[in-house]
C-alpha cells in the first residue's frame, strides 16, 4: 500500500497525510466502542483535492471512510480494524462561501462546524435552525450525512429540511454540483436527498447550500414539573394549540436521567425541585418580547389550571435559558460519567410514547431486575431516546456485552409493535446494521442494495456501514 499512501501525499500534500503517532482522534468514536486502524488519516483542503483522493483511492481498491466532528453515535465515522481503509477527514474544508440574505440562503464546505455555520448568519441578523449539543465539534457534512434532528426539528425540521443543495464527490471521483438555493426544482430525481442520510456511504458531501430564517424578535424558555408522562403529551397539545409554530423546543426529561445530571455535575443550578418528570419548552416569537411573555405565561398557567403541570419556571433573562438547557444537554454527558449504557434513538407516534414507556419500562425491569432506565428526547418530535444502565455495582462493559442483545430485542420489538421507528435521529452506521437487515422492509432493502451498487459499484464508500 506504498504506492496508495504515495498518490495520497501527491493529492493532498505530505502534512495532510497522517500514519503515525496518536491518531485516536479519528480513529476511535466518541462513545469508544469501536477503536480502528486507518491506513492513512487524509486531510484535503478543498474539492479538487478530495476528487484526487477518492481517484487515487479508486485506483487502489481502497476503501473510504468519511468522517466530520466524529461526534456521530452508531460507530460509522471510524475506519475498521484491519488498518486498508483510508480515513478522510473533512474539517479543513471550513469555509463559508457565500450568504445570500435576500434568498435567505448559505453556501458553506461540508467540513464547516455547525456552530461557526450558527454565529455567521447570527452576524446577517439571520438564524440557522439546527440545534444540538454536540454542535460545537460537530460538522455540517456530517449533520447532513446523518440527517440529524436536534432540538428545534418540531419547528424546522431535520437537516434535510434546512438544505437545499449540495455538492458531493462520487465514488468514481466526479464533482456533481447542486448547490442551488432554490425552494423549487422539479426536475428528476432528488439527488440531494439520496446523499443525505446516507452516512457516507454514496459519495462525499464537499458542500451545501443550507436554508436560512428570520431570527426571533424573542425566545422564552421554561421549565415544566409534572407527575406523569400522559401529561407531558396533552402538555405538548395544548402548547401547539396556544403557540402554533411559535413553539420551537419541547424536550422532556424523566428523574432518573436528570438525577444523573445532578450527581455528575453538582455545580448545575436547579430551577425547580425534583419531579417525576420535566419538559423544557422553547417558544420563539417574530412580534417582541412583551407578545411572546403574555402568550407564554398564558400557556403555562392555563397547563397549571387543568392539573397538566405541578410547577413551572419561565427564564427572564439569556443566563437562565442557558441553565435550563444546559441542564437538558447535559444528559448524554451525564450518562457517559455513568458509565456505558445502551441507546435506544427511537420515534414513536407521540399519542403512542405514555403506553409504550409504561410497558417497556415492566417488561425490561421484570427481565432485567435492577436496571436503570434513563428516558429523555425531543417529545415534541415523538423522539424519545430511551437508554439503559446496568445495575447499580454491575461493571456496565459486562452488562452490555451480557445483556445488549436481549435488551435491544425487547425494545425494538416494543417499538415495532408500537408503529415506531429503532432509528429516529442518529442513523445506522456500524451500530444498527444487523437491526436495518432484520427490520427493514425486504422491497426496501432490496432498492438501497440496487442504489448502492448503482453508484458505488466497487462498494469503496463506508463498505460494512448501513448496508
Ligand atoms: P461524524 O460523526 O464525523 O460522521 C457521522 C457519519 O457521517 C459517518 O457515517 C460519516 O462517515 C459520515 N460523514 C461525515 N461527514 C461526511 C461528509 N462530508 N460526506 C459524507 N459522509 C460524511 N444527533 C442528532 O441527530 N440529534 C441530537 O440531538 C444529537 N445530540 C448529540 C449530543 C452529543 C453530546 C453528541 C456527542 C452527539 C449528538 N448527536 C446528535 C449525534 C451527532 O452529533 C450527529 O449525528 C452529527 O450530525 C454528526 O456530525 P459529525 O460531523 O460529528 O459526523
Ligand atoms: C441528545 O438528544 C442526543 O442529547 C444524544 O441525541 C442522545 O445520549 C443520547 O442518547
Ligand atoms: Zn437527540
Amino acid at each position: 500500500m506504498t504506492g496508495l499512501r504515495d498518490a495520497l501525499r501527491a493529492a493532498v500534500g505530505e502534512r495532510q497525510v497522517l500514519t503515525d503517532g496518536d491518531l485516536s482522534a479519528w480513529q476511535i468514536d466518541q462513545r469508544r466502542r469501536y477503536h480502528g486502524r486507518a491506513l492513512a488519516v487524509v486531510r484535503p483542503g478543498s474539492t479538487a483535492e478530495v476528487v484526487a483522493v477518492v481517484k487515487a483511492c479508486a485506483a487502489h481498491g481502497a476503501a473510504i471512510v468519511p468522517q466530520g466532528g466524529n461526534t456521530g453515535m452508531v460507530g460509522g465515522s471510524v475506519p475498521d480494524a484491519s488498518g486498508t481503509q483510508v480515513l478522510l477527514s473533512l474539517t479543513r474544508m471550513n469555509a463559508v462561501r457565500q450568504i445570500d440574505a435576500a434568498n435567505l440562503t448559505m453556501t458553506v464546505d461540508a467540513g464547516c462546524v455547525l456552530q461557526t455555520l450558527q454565529e455567521a448568519a447570527a452576524a446577517q441578523g439571520l438564524l440557522f435552525a439546527l440545534s444540538l449539543a454536540a454542535e460545537g465539534s460537530c460538522t455540517i457534512g456530517g449533520n447532513l450525512s446523518t440527517n440529524a434532528g436536534g432540538t428545534q426539528v418540531l419547528r424546522y425540521g431535520n437537516a434535510r429540511e434546512l438544505c437545499l443543495g449540495l455538492e458531493v464527490v462520487t465514488p468514481a471521483g466526479e464533482v456533481w454540483n447542486g448547490l442551488s438555493g432554490l425552494r423549487k426544482d422539479n426536475t428528476g430525481y432528488d439527488l440531494r436527498d439520496l446523499f443525505i442520510g446516507s452516512e457516507g456511504t454514496l459519495g462525499i458531501i464537499t458542500g451545501a447550500t443550507l436554508k436560512l430564517h428570520p431570527q426571533p424578535a424573542a425566545v422564552m424558555t421554561a421549565l415544566a414539573a409534572l407527575t406523569t408522562l400522559d401529561a407531558a403529551v396533552r402538555l405538548l397539545q395544548l402548547a401547539q394549540a396556544r403557540l402554533g409554530a411559535g413553539l420551537t423546543g419541547f424536550e422532556v426529561m424523566g428523574e432518573f436521567a436528570l438525577g444523573l445530571v445532578r450527581k455528575h455535575f453538582r455545580q448545575l443550578a436547579q430551577p425547580l425541585p425534583r419531579a417525576p418528570w420535566m419538559v423544557l419548552l422553547e417558544q420563539s416569537d417574530s412580534e417582541g418580547e412583551a407578545h411572546a411573555r403574555g402568550q407564554f405565561e398564558g400557556l403555562l398557567e392555563a397547563a397549571l389550571e387543568a392539573g397538566l403541570i405541578t410547577d413551572a419556571a419561565v427564564a427572564e433573562s439569556i443566563q437562565q435559558s442557558n441553565v435550563m438547557w444546559h441542564l437538558r444537554e447535559s444528559i448524554p454527558l451525564a450518562q457517559v460519567e455513568e458509565g456505558s449504557n445502551i441507546k435506544h434513538d427511537i420515534s414513536l407516534p407521540v399519542s403512542a410514547i405514555p403506553s409504550f414507556v409504561a410497558a417497556t419500562d415492566a417488561a425490561l425491569m421484570h427481565s432485567f431486575p435492577g436496571i436503570r432506565l434513563v428516558n429523555f428526547g425531543h417529545l415534541g418530535d415523538g423522539n424519545l431516546h430511551y437508554n439503559v444502565q446496568a445495575p447499580v455495582g454491575v461493571d456496565p462493559a459486562r452488562f452490555l456485552r451480557d445483556n445488549e442483545h436481549a435488551v435491544n430485542e425487547l425494545v425494538y420489538d416494543a417499538v415495532a409493535r408500537h408503529h415506531g421507528s429503532f432509528s429516529a435521529e442518529h442513523g445506522i452506521g456500524a451500530l444498527k446494521r444487523d437491526e436495518l437487515a432484520q427490520r427493514k422492509s425486504p422491497v426496501a432493502l432490496g432498492m438501497m442494495r440496487a442504489i448502492k451498487a448503482a453508484l458505488d459499484p466497487q462498494n469503496l464508500m463506508n463498505p460494512g456501514r448501513v448496508l
